[in-house]
């Protein structure tokens, strides 16, 4: 076993005056984490595509689901036992308020976890976040399967009343391996065609393929209870497909939870669902049904063909009763609408009771416009040089390997040295052309604007924007350019505010616009209270990989070291793991401890 006293020197030294000593949490063989996830590559058939290699958390995707209680502190340990690849864990929609170290984003708040070794991820769960998130990898492709249902409870009674919840998990599946469809995403002229094959409802799925086939695997089944009211967790696990979802027999949903803040009531005949996005909707079962099953319907939209899948809701057998294979119908029972640009925009409002106060929080404190002291926009393209796919957003494209090191690892080692700085910023409409990042400076409040231009095939589509950090207030969307006086007035003139939300669609309404033209927008507003890095990005899996991705820094210095000066707890730097890639394995610059005795042989070399 070797000892790192070495690599706790020098940080100590770099840090001495930010971090308090206080008693320790210390990472060495006897710290017993809160969860433990591994993720492996195994060969497994998945509905209606060849068995063929796939990302598993700990043997299943979606993986096993993850349930908290707001107000705790938590530590996952994540093993990537990998053989090839590297990987990190993102908590989606989860704020990592005084943990932005553990956000699980690849050059932008730690280095990605190399083979054969985890990473330990604090999850710190402010009171006001009880909601439906989830979790999955920030490497490349991995998130199609490497990820799992995350669920935030309430320390007190939900603000709802209902008499149980269910998850609906939602994952694309296609023919092909990460790894395959990631070189060819990126191949020149690109060579990845094929869209998802179908959509997964919790891991199972079967009806009408991409390629318009028939797919007679077996589905999900959902037990319930006659007279019943269900909280719904609708997940967007998806990578790529936008999908409504409807069920046979049952119309009169209720919307009362988007990404993990709580709704006022909304009604609503069917869901519709992006990559990112989380909904609860209360199901209201009937009281006397006319059969023992009733399909869930999903269609997919957007890109590529329609793909049609199932899932059941049975109303029949006692939840521990073994179920018998349920199949696909034979023509699908109900009849989905096409994407709804217009679909909940300017219609959701923050829940907001005084006999739920944590439950209200979004409701509190809605930053007027005249607050507002900047705007930036993300302007996002995308270029077709020699067939290849490119997004520029303000002219950069933002992938794993534009950024030479970590952004909060700079910080660590030499004070952060890659830090953006506002001046350039300010020059280069709010982003700095040097380190390739947004900063933001504490107390600003921000109105981001997501602009879609036409493409180089003068062509649009629609991307699921997704905020890090912070969830924002969702001003609302449109084709064509943003107006904020008209949109201000809009809501002037509405009753009440906009929610908040991690995930909203910049749409591309009629698919057409001239290349380099504005074709769409959708603003948030924003105060800057968590000090942080925070992606902000498209969240469709191939637009990542193209570059569709920026990086957000929150915070000054000191104000984000800061955040591990805190009572109680040592270490925060970073834990077991690596700086991948580098073969020297020197611990002076291939590991970060906490500041307190620590072997890796108990932490970081992923053999424990
Ligand atoms: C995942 O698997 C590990 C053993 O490999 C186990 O210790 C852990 O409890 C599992 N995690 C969950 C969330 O079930
Ligand atoms: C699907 O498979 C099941 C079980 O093998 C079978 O009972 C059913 O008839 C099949 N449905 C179709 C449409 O082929
Ligand atoms: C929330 O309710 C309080 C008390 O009824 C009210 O004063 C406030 O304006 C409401 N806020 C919103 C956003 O509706
Ligand atoms: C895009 O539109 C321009 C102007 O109408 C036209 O010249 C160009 O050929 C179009 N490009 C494609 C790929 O259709
Ligand atoms: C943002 O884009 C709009 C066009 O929609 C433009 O009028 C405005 O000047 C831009 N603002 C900044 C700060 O770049
Ligand atoms: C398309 O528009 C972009 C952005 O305005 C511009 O840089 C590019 O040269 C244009 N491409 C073509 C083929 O006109
Ligand atoms: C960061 O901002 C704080 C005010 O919040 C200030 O006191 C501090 O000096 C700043 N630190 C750096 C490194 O600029
Ligand atoms: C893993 O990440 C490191 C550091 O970013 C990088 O150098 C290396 O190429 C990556 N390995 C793989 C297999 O992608
Ligand atoms: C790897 O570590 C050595 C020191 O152990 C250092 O000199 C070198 O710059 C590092 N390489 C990278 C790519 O970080
Ligand atoms: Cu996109």
């Amino acid at each position: 076993m070797r000892f790192l006293q070495a690599s706790l020197t020098v940080i100590s030294v770099f840090t001495a005056g930010l971090v308090g000593v206080t008693s320790a949490v210390t990472h060495d063989e006897h710290f017993v984490p809160d969860a433990v996830l591994r993720v492996t590559e195994e060969e497994r058939k998945q509905s209606c595509v060849p068995s063929k290699e796939i990302l598993v958390v700990n043997g299943t995707s979606p993986g096993p689901s993850l349930r908290f209680t707001e107000g705790e502190t938590v530590w996952i340990r994540v093993y990537n036992d990998i053989p090839h690849q590297n990987l990190t864990m993102h908590w989606h929609g989860l704020t990592m308020a005084t943990a932005p170290f553990s956000d699980g984003t690849p050059q932008a708040a730690q280095w990605p976890i190399p083979p054969n070794h985890f990473f330990d991820y604090e999850l710190h769960v402010p009171i006001g976040m009880a909601g439906t998130y989830f979790y999955h990898s920030h490497v490349g492709f991995q998130a199609t399967s490497a990820t799992g249902p995350l669920i935030i409870e309430e320390k007190d009674h939900p603000p709802y009343d209902y008499d149980g919840e269910r998850i609906i998990f939602l994952q694309d599946v296609f023919p092909d391996t990460d790894e395959f469809i990631e070189e060819a995403l990126l191949a020149v002229p690109m060579e990845y065609e094929r869209a998802q094959e179908i959509v997964l409802i919790n891991g199972k799925g079967g009806g009408r393929t991409d390629p318009g086939a028939p797919c007679n695997d077996s589905l999900s089944v959902i037990n319930v209870e006659p007279g019943k009211t269900y909280r719904m967790r609708l997940i967007g696990g998806t990578g790529l497909s936008i999908d409504i979802l409807g069920i046979e027999g049952h119309d009169n949903l209720e919307v009362i939870e988007a990404d993990a803040a709580y709704t006022e009531r909304h009604p609503t005949s069917i869901m519709q669902v992006s990559p990112g996005q989380r909904f609860s909707f209360l199901l209201h079962t009937h009281a006397h049904p006319d059969k023992q099953r009733y399909y869930i319907q999903l269609e997919s939209r957007e890109f590529g063909g329609v793909t049609r899948s199932f899932a059941v809701i049975d109303y029949g057998r006692p939840a521990n009763d073994p179920t018998p294979e349920v199949y696909p119908p034979a023509s699908p029972p109900i009849t989905l609408p096409p994407t709804d640009p217009y679909w909940l925009e300017y219609s959701l409002r923050p829940y907001n009771n005084s006999e739920h106060p944590t439950a209200s929080l979004a409701a509190l404190d809605f930053p007027t416009a005249a607050e507002v002291t900047r705007r930036v926009n993300i302007t996002s393209h995308l270029s077709i040089p020699q067939g290849g796919l490119v997004y520029k957003i303000n002219g950069y494209t933002w992938n794993e390997g534009l950024v030479s090191e970590p952004y909060l690892v700079s910080l660590y080692k030499d004070g952060g040295s890659n830090w953006p700085s506002m001046e350039r910023a300010l020059q280069n409409d709010g982003l700095d052309p040097i380190t390739y990042a947004f900063p933001a400076l504490m107390g600003e409040v921000i109105e981001i604007v997501v602009q879609g231009t036409g493409s180089e095939g003068n062509g649009t589509e629609t991307h699921p924007w997704h905020a890090h950090g912070a969830h924002y207030w969702d001003l609302g969307s449109g084709a064509g350019e943003y107006d904020a006086e008209a949109n201000e007035a809009r809501w002037r003139s509405s009753i009440g505010h906009p929610v908040k939300r991690d995930t909203t669609n910049l749409y591309k309404y009629s698919g057409k616009a001239q290349n380099g033209t504005l074709s769409a927008w959708r603003a948030w507003r924003l105060r800057i209270d968590h000090p942080g890095v925070w992606m902000i990005h498209c969240h469709l899996l191939p637009h990542m990989v193209w570059g569709m991705q920026t990086a957000w820094v929150m915070g000054n210095q000191s104000e984000v070291l800061g955040l591990i000066d805190r009572p109680g707890v040592e270490g925060y730097l970073t834990y077991g793991g690596s700086v991948a890639g580098n073969e020297t394995n020197s611990p002076e610059v291939v590991e970060f401890f906490p500041l307190s005795d620590w072997q890796d042989g108990a932490v970081g070399d992923g053999t424990k």
